[in-house]
């Protein structure tokens, strides 16, 4: 399969990330994205391709005008402020104070738009983002033009990214524009299946009143995990979305056994609604040796999921979201890349 890639990604180099209420390096960095293309080098996965400029058109299709806009001039606005430091959070309009106004003061605005504190915005990240999305499309456009699957090597990543809020390592939600995208070339059906190790949140907002559009999402329970407040599975998408959203949070510890239950019943999902094209928000943050995540699979369990999921035989494309663990990120997305490949 052809893997879509550019170098943009590099952009995106934060220096700072909160974890657990120290301030460290970023798990989210460019050695993730570097291992993940030596590795597609490594195997001969297939050629690697640039991605097509897409402009904003495909990104307004999902996000709100003003959020792009504050994306686009958080990092100057910050500085003209006097912060010599990446943008980040520390307010937000919260359970007992959340007016519809939005600040002008920087500091009031990068607290609207954010979903989480870890995430900072530095210098070059919008630059990455808008590279990132043009990943995820260029993908999207080989598989509606007739292949049978694409890989899309996005990062940033983008599924906690919601229609006006960024956070957890996300700023514009990749499967959710190229889902759009698929949407508005003429698909009558796009399901979504998020494997990452944390709820797609974000994605999940973005269609949950969507028939169009099913998205299904294995992740860490979020009574225990990020993003904490979505991804129960009483959540089922509202108005003609209903039954059209997924979700199976697992505990602490799961392992393959269970993970692939619950792989089981969602492609059984996706098998029965028959859609046009197949998204998967690759994360291989489910690895039993992640830093940041509690799931227990294996390098080959990457390998046979990947191979359950072209048993479905729908036009599929992956695009990549989390995983942390740099050193054997390489060798876990490629095994379920190579695992649908047979
Ligand atoms: N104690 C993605 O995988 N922080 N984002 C988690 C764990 C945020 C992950 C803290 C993790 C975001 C795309
Ligand atoms: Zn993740």
């Amino acid at each position: 399969m052809r893997t879509v890639y550019s170098d943009k990604h590099k952009l995106r180099d934060a220096k700072i990330e909160i974890f657990e209420g120290q301030i460290v390096a970023p798990f989210e960095c460019p050695k993730r994205a570097e291992y993940i293309l030596n590795r597609v080098k490594e195997v001969n996965l297939g050629d690697i391709i640039e991605p097509r400029d897409y402009g904003l058109e495909p990104v307004f299709a999902v996000h709100d005008k003003d959020y792009i806009k504050f994306l686009e001039t958080c990092i100057e606005e910050w500085k003209a402020a006097g912060c010599d430091s990446e943008a980040i959070a520390n307010c937000w309009p919260t359970r007992t104070m959340n007016s519809p106004h939005i600040p002008n003061h920087i500091e009031g605005k990068i607290g609207y738009y954010a979903l989480a504190a870890e995430t900072t915005i530095s210098e070059g990240t919008w630059e990455a983002a808008l590279a990132s999305k043009d990943v995820a499309v260029t993908a999207t456009d080989l598989v509606l033009e007739g292949e049978n699957v694409a890989f899309g090597l996005c990062r940033p990543p983008g599924h906690h990214a919601a229609v006006d809020q960024f956070g957890g390592y996300c700023f514009l939600n990749n499967a959710a524009i190229a889902a759009q995208h698929a949407c508005d070339q003429g698909a009558k059906r796009v399901a979504i299946l998020d494997v990452d190790f944390h709820h797609g949140n974000g994605t999940q907002q973005i269609f949950y009143d969507r028939d169009d559009v099913m998205f299904l999402s294995i992740h860490g329970d979020p009574m225990d995990a990020f993003p904490y407040f979505l991804g129960h599975a009483d959540e089922i998408g509202e108005g003609k979305g209903k039954n059209y959203t997924f979700n199976y949070p697992l505990p602490p510890k799961s392992n393959y056994d269970k993970w692939g239950k619950a792989l089981d019943d969602a492609l059984l999902k996706v098998k029965d609604y028959a859609p046009d094209i197949l998204i998967i928000s690759l994360g291989v943050d489910t690895f039993e040796n992640d830093p940041i995540s509690f799931f227990k699979l294996t390098s080959n369990d990457f390998t046979n999921y990947g191979k359950r999921i072209a048993k479905i035989g729908l036009p599929t494309v992956f695009i990549m979201e989390g995983g942390y663990a740099v050193e054997e990120i390489g060798i876990n997305t490629v095994n379920v890349l190579q695992g649908f490949d047979g």
